[in-house]
């Protein structure tokens, strides 16, 4: 199952990250599918433990579409980037979750894992 996730709460506020008892603020719309230009968005594939960490870093322009698509290789596991506040919701081991976003908004952000609490790879817009 693929889900992708809009944000459309983006100037919400940046929120600490509390794994089990966030309630998500952010508002987000599931869409059937893509309406964007798929030459003008960016693919991100992370299987989570195999090509993620910290240490893992993509840079994108500013204004870019961006699509992640997680592979969740683990346990049931809920996944989140930091500062544009998109989230997967809850992913079953062994499925696939697609977060996409516009990235309008210039900085490093951190995907990160809610159950781990592990950053998976880290976004520099520019
Ligand atoms: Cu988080």
């Amino acid at each position: 199952m693929k889900r992708i996730l809009v944000a459309v709460g983006l100037l919400t506020a940046l929120t600490a990250c509390s794994p089990s008892s966030e309630v998500a603020p952010t508002e987000t719309i599931a869409a059937e599918s893509s309406v964007v230009d798929a030459a003008a968005v960016i693919e991100i594939s992370v299987i989570v433990g195999e090509n993620s960490g910290p240490d893992r870093t993509e840079t994108v322009a500013l204004g870019s579409t961006v699509r992640i698509s997680l592979l969740n290789s683990g346990s049931e596991d809920d996944f989140h980037l930091h500062g544009y506040d998109v989230a997967s919701g809850e992913v079953p081991a062994g499925e696939e979750a697609v977060i996409e976003f516009v990235a309008d908004a210039a900085g490093e952000f951190e995907l990160e894992s809610h159950v781990t609490g592990e950053v998976l790879l880290v976004i520099t817009v520019q």
